[in-house]
């Protein structure tokens, strides 16, 4: 099995951006755009820790082992980076309708003065960016079509969760008693569990053609699991990370946000607490956001965070160990997985 090393991902970005700008540049699309698009692609998919890159791969090497070739190896991480791709197009779209301020430790795309609202359209190139390669580097391979629908059924997942994300969230709405459980699960399993998980587990099956019904069925019951485990973290973060590990500024409270954080205050509070919640939750005024804060801490939100990680890690271990690995389904890619989650907030 060839041994890959994180310079190698980067090198395999490295060739793959020349490619595209090759592309641009025989488009006829004029050279200082195309230095744009250059430096748009490259920023925006730095300073992660590539966790669906490496997810990609990882999968392919766990069902494979050996028997992956040097060619195949190569073309996972290519699909990888797409899968790296397509999020930082989403990512962009995002931070700003989330108003955030910072992504990976430096400003949202959209908050650089040389960019502002060209990012609307830098999230588009993107995200057709996945369609291109695609073409480029995989259009005789058996599974084109199927790789195809990957990338657009995904993209249509994110839309969805997104959608209902930001609609939830709106003044327009109805306020903190519209928030439900099933909602919450609605977005997370759209907006995150699909991509996150799903899409780069279930990208190597399709491209090695081990992706049977059954097979993908078995993946997608896991991977949503670990899907909504990294949402709630990710929400869990929002409010108690620390931005220097973070590398963002958390913006659920202000932007009224349905959340893990905000389900679990409002199972735990009393009258009196919950008034104060519907006062202040989705103000932009930071007095109110921190008498929001100090509720939670009376609930203990911190405990109870703890307590839910572990007992989803506990039942998605269960879930593992009931996997069918009848149609060439390995269960490691899942442990794989699981012991990248930590620290990785996005
Ligand atoms: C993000 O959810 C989901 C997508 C599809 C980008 P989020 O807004 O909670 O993410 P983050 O906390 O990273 O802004
Ligand atoms: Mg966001
Ligand atoms: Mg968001
Ligand atoms: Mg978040």
């Amino acid at each position: 099995m060839t041994k890959i090393a994180r310079p190698d991902f980067d090198a395999t970005l490295a060739s793959l951006s020349q490619t595209l700008v090759d592309y641009f540049l025989g488009m006829g699309f004029p050279a200082d755009a195309v230095e744009m698009y250059r430096k748009c692609l490259l920023v925006n998919t730095q300073g992660g820790k590539l966790h669906r890159c490496w997810t990609v791969l990882d999968t392919a090497q766990a069902l494979k082992g050996d028997a992956l070739a040097a060619e195949q190896t190569r073309d996972l991480m290519i699909l990888g980076w797409l899968v790296e791709i397509q999020n930082a197009g989403y990512l962009i779209w995002d931070d700003i309708m989330d108003g955030s301020e910072t992504r990976r430790g430096k400003p949202c795309w959209y908050r650089r003065e040389e960019i502002g609202l060209m990012s609307i359209n830098d999230g588009c190139l993107l995200t057709s960016t996945v369609f291109i390669v695609l073409k480029l580097c995989f259009k005789d391979h058996p599974a084109y079509h199927d790789l195809v629908e990957v990338f657009r059924e995904t993209a249509l997942q994110i839309e969805l969760g997104q959608s209902y994300d930001l609609l939830t969230a709106s003044s327009h709405y109805g306020g903190l008693s519209q928030f439900t459980r099933e909602k919450y699960e609605f977005i997370i399993a759209r907006k995150t569990a699909y991509y996150t998980s799903y899409t780069p587990m279930s990208l190597p099956l399709v491209y090695l053609q081990l992706a049977t019904p059954m097979n993908l069925k078995e993946v997608y019951k896991v991977a949503l699991s670990l899907g909504q485990y990294y949402q709630v973290r990710n929400d869990y973060l929002d409010v108690y990370g620390d931005p220097e590990q973070t590398g963002k500024a958390g913006t659920d409270i202000q932007e009224n946000k349905l959340t893990w954080v905000i389900l679990e205050a409002l199972d735990r509070c009393d009258n009196n607490q919950r008034l104060t919640l519907e006062e202040f939750y989705g103000s932009q005024d930071d007095q109110e956001v921190a008498k929001v804060l100090a509720i939670f801490d009376e609930l203990n939100l911190r405990d109870a965070f703890k307590q839910w990680s572990d007992d989803k890690i506990a039942s998605t271990r269960d879930m593992i160990e009931k996997i069918d690995e009848s149609e060439g389904l390995s269960k490691d890619i899942f442990n794989v997985f699981l012991a990248k989650l930590d620290g990785d907030a996005m």
